[in-house]
């Protein structure tokens, strides 16, 4: 009979060993897989709120809807690529608001020689004078240069909207961002409106945009390539401070863009 306990004894000690041991295993486990793939936290910088336009602003590239007379302007003020440049080069300001059903961005680009060196919207794109809008729906940062999860897009002169897709190649991505611009002289006011998509959207299949909110955040930066007749771009001015001494990683990187915030 006591031979049957202390069997029975060890067999349950046994028991809870191997549940011990295999419950370690399994922590461990999970820790390596966490630290493998690491989860994107982004730091919000440049945060900045945005008014909801109560009337949606007319796409003409005439900035006397009344929102825009609510409305602050930010400046294009960080070189990101180039030499300095000069006033009579370059100069840019824009305003953002919103609506349920997509983002408002106006943009005042002051650029003495509008340059489309590239007729086909597919060929070094960036090269072009063009203002490039980055979107990040859901504010988490990361890497988005072959994928999703944010969007770079470059809105060429005559309209055309590009950015890269998962398969590595260029797309045009017109149904996102329409535009509308009045250049007189120097001075080009563009007017965009810009359907929202997160990082679900899928090239070629039917995509719902996302429904905006107040207080929603999302990653926002804009930019403009600046080309007055050079084989490439002269100059990328940006909207928001890119720590470190590599500046152009907006097209690579969603952490560098500055953070909105829908309000009211
Ligand atoms: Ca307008
Ligand atoms: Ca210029
Ligand atoms: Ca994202
Ligand atoms: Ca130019």
């Amino acid at each position: 009979m006591k031979k049957i306990t202390f069997l029975v004894a060890l067999s349950l000690l046994l028991l809870s060993c191997k549940k011990d041991v295999s419950t370690h295993s399994k922590n461990i486990a999970a820790s390596i897989e966490k630290k493998t793939i690491p989860q994107n936290v982004k730091k919000d910088h440049q945060i900045r709120e945005v008014k909801k336009a109560v009337i949606v602003p007319k796409l003409d590239g005439i900035m006397d809807d009344p929102i825009w007379k609510e409305t602050k302007w930010y400046g294009f003020d960080q070189k990101w690529l180039g030499e300095p440049y000069e006033f009579s080069d370059f100069f840019g300001r824009y305003k953002v608001a919103w609506t349920p059903e997509a983002l408002y961005i106006l943009a005042e680009i002051k650029d003495q020689m509008l340059y489309d060196q590239n007729k086909d919207p597919l060929i070094r794109w960036w090269d072009d004078d063009c203002v490039e809008i980055f979107i990040d729906a859901d504010n988490s940062g990361g890497n988005h240069q072959f994928s999703n999860n944010a969007f770079a897009y470059h809105v060429a002169l005559d309209g055309n909207v590009v950015d890269l897709d998962e398969s590595k190649n260029p797309v045009l991505l017109n149904h996102h961002v329409k535009t509308k611009r009045v250049t007189n002289g120097d001075v080009s006011v563009w007017e965009f409106e810009v359907v929202i998509y997160d990082d679900s959207y899928t090239e070629g299949k039917v995509n719902d945009p996302v429904v905006l909110e107040k207080d929603q955040k999302l990653g926002f930066a804009i930019a403009y390539n600046d080309n007055d007749g050079s084989k490439e771009r002269e100059n990328f001015i940006g909207s928001v401070f890119v720590p470190g001494e590599e500046k152009n990683l907006g097209w690579i990187n969603a952490d560098v863009f500055g953070t909105i915030v829908l309000k009211e």
